[in-house]
């Protein structure tokens, strides 16, 4: 094991060597920075995926993408056995193992292993997927030499999206029982049931089987392409930004959600559906333009009030005794959550921000709705409420409509990818329920009216120093700031604001919701100058949003 251990040290050192004592940590999303800075911790990222392998004997995934974020950046995010993201413990194992010195690096591999009772030797594999980022080839050879290191196998899936990486992982993982694990698995087990929700009437009283998607140059828009063929002709999509010009730039789904307008290249007539994937279509936003032409989007507050309702009511027909709750974060806008209170009369819970905190949250429900606000999420059902599903949905001796709407939320699971949030199944999810409810977007739009939001960045010495509590709605540290952050939110009406650091950017982010747009900038701006003020900002003083 030494020697094997000192040679994965050897070709580490030489080939993807640790550069600078730059410190980097997995934050919401695994690694994220510039890409030229993530050879090594990709290298090192290959060899702790195969540890993880070895310690729970099924396979793990490794997805090379930035998601959100602009080139030059670009990142890793490692997969668990059940599709999951990495367990919180292996987070700082892996932060540890990243930062080790490179003279450090077979120590600290043995140090790994003996902690955690692992046998080097025992099989281990790994799948890998990228996505389009020009650097994202390079950081995925580095990983796969990592595993082939410590001698794990690899396959490698190329060029696919995160949410298909954790499809394959998931499906391997319950030996197939999930699905194929491959492209075509995906794609024929999400359409088949898409096709037979939406039989033969494709379109049905306001809603109209076309939309335009923004396939933010990525990966999703080549995925969407492709998926097209298994489609046919049931939905038309017509997908712009879909690979020519810069990835995430001007486009994409963080991009039309924080600056509440639609993506370039995109033409937009009054009433069209239109959505964006962002960069490794894990997350999906709607909009359109109203009868006035003003721009109007639907987050993912939207989508899982829609989906939440529509599960509910499913369940309520096929008279199946499950219960659904809904998860949000404290990006969620307030009169989401009123909606669902008083409205939906779904259980809601708030959790920090990162689709991890959402999954295992919603895990708790027999069926659990999570979605971000920026569109990330989706629904996952317990192992007793698919079987509840099932046998209801198999039952004939029940009366024909309780049977149907059993059958219906039976399809509805396979159009779900239940491993994580998947923007392309949302999207197909989103369709089948505006399909059913025969609904065109501003009937769907019309459930609630969001508080006007806005969010800001603001860049510090070192993000850090913000410390949160209360599922980041509260700010601990530094002293006084939200003490100060209360004063003026209380000037506003229906204001609220909170600031985290982000997980993904080198920056603080702040939210605020008041009762008008100008006031929701006005009081997003004056938290913006205290955070500068009392976290040590730099450079520019944030400016009020235009
Ligand atoms: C990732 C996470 C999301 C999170 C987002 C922003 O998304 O998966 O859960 O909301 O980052 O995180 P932060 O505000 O901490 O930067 P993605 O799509 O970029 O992978």
């Amino acid at each position: 094991m030494a020697d094997l251990l000192n040679k994965s040290q050897q070709l580490g050192t030489e080939k993807y060597p640790r550069k600078s004592e730059k410190w980097i940590q997995y934050g919401t999303a695994g690694f994220r920075t510039k890409a030229e800075e993530l050879t090594h911790v990709l290298y090192r990222m290959g060899i702790l995926a195969a540890f993880r392998s070895m310690q729970k004997n099924a396979i793990i995934g490794v997805m090379i993408t930035a998601s959100h974020n602009d080139e030059p950046d670009n990142g890793v995010k490692l997969v668990d056995p059940h599709g999951e993201m990495l367990e919180a413990s292996w987070e700082v194992i892996a932060t540890k193992l990243a930062n080790a010195k490179n003279e450090d690096l077979e120590s600290t591999m043995s140090q790994i292993l003996e902690e955690n009772g692992i046998t080097i030797g025992t099989n281990a594999m790994v799948y890998v997927g990228r996505d389009t980022r020009p650097s994202s080839p390079f950081l995925a050879q580095a990983a796969i030499d990592g595993i082939k290191s410590v001698q794990g196998c690899v396959t490698d899936f190329g060029v696919v999206s995160t949410p298909q990486l954790h499809f394959f992982v998931t499906c391997q993982n319950t030996n197939k029982a999930y699905g194929e694990p491959n492209e075509e698995g995906y794609f024929s087990k999400i359409s088949s049931a898409f096709k037979a929700l939406r039989g033969s009437n494709y379109d049905n009283g306001s809603y109209q089987h076309s939309l335009s998607l923004d396939g933010a140059n990525g990966v999703g828009a080549l995925k969407m392409k492709a998926f097209q063929e298994y489609l046919g002709n049931c939905i038309e999509v017509t997908i712009y930004n879909s690979g020519d010009g810069k990835l995430n730039y001007q486009c994409g789904a963080d991009h039309v959600k924080v600056l509440q307008k639609p993506p370039q290249n995109m033409p937009l007539e009054v009433g069209t559906r239109a959505a964006s994937l962002d960069g490794d279509a894990d997350r999906l936003v709607y909009f359109y333009l109203d009868t006035q032409g003003n721009f109007k989007l639907l987050d993912g507050d939207k989508i899982a009030t829609l989906v939440a309702g529509y599960i509910k009511k499913l369940i309520k027909e096929s008279g199946v005794n499950l219960n659904v709750g809904l998860v949000q974060t404290a990006y969620a806008n307030g009169s989401s959550t009123e909606y669902i209170n008083n409205t939906l009369g779904v259980e809601v819970a708030c959790v920090p921000t990162g689709v991890k905190y959402l999954h295992h949250r919603a895990l708790e429900f027999d069926v659990g709705v999570y979605f971000e606000a920026n569109g990330h999420g989706t629904v996952v059902f317990s192992s007793a409420a698919m079987e509840t599903i099932k046998n209801a949905a198999a039952d004939e001796s029940l009366p024909a409509e309780r049977n149907a709407a059993a059958k219906q939320l039976f399809l509805l699971m396979d159009v779900i990818n239940q491993t994580v949030g998947d923007a392309i199944s949302d999207l197909l999810l989103v369709e089948t329920v505006l399909h059913a409810f025969g609904w065109g977007v501003a009937e769907w739009d019309a459930a609630y009216t969001d508080l006007p939001n806005r969010q800001m960045k603001v860049s510090v010495a070192d993000r850090n120093v913000i410390q949160t509590a209360d599922a980041e709605r509260r700010c601990t540290d530094p002293p006084g700031l939200q003490s100060e952050i209360d004063s003026i939110v209380a000037k506003f009406n229906k204001g609220r604001s909170f600031v985290r650091p982000s997980g993904t950017e080198d920056v603080v982010r702040v939210y605020a919701e008041a009762d008008s747009q100008a006031n929701a900038d006005k009081l997003a701006h004056e938290v913006a100058l205290k955070v500068y003020e009392l976290a040590n900002g730099v450079g520019n003083v944030p400016s009020l949003p235009k």
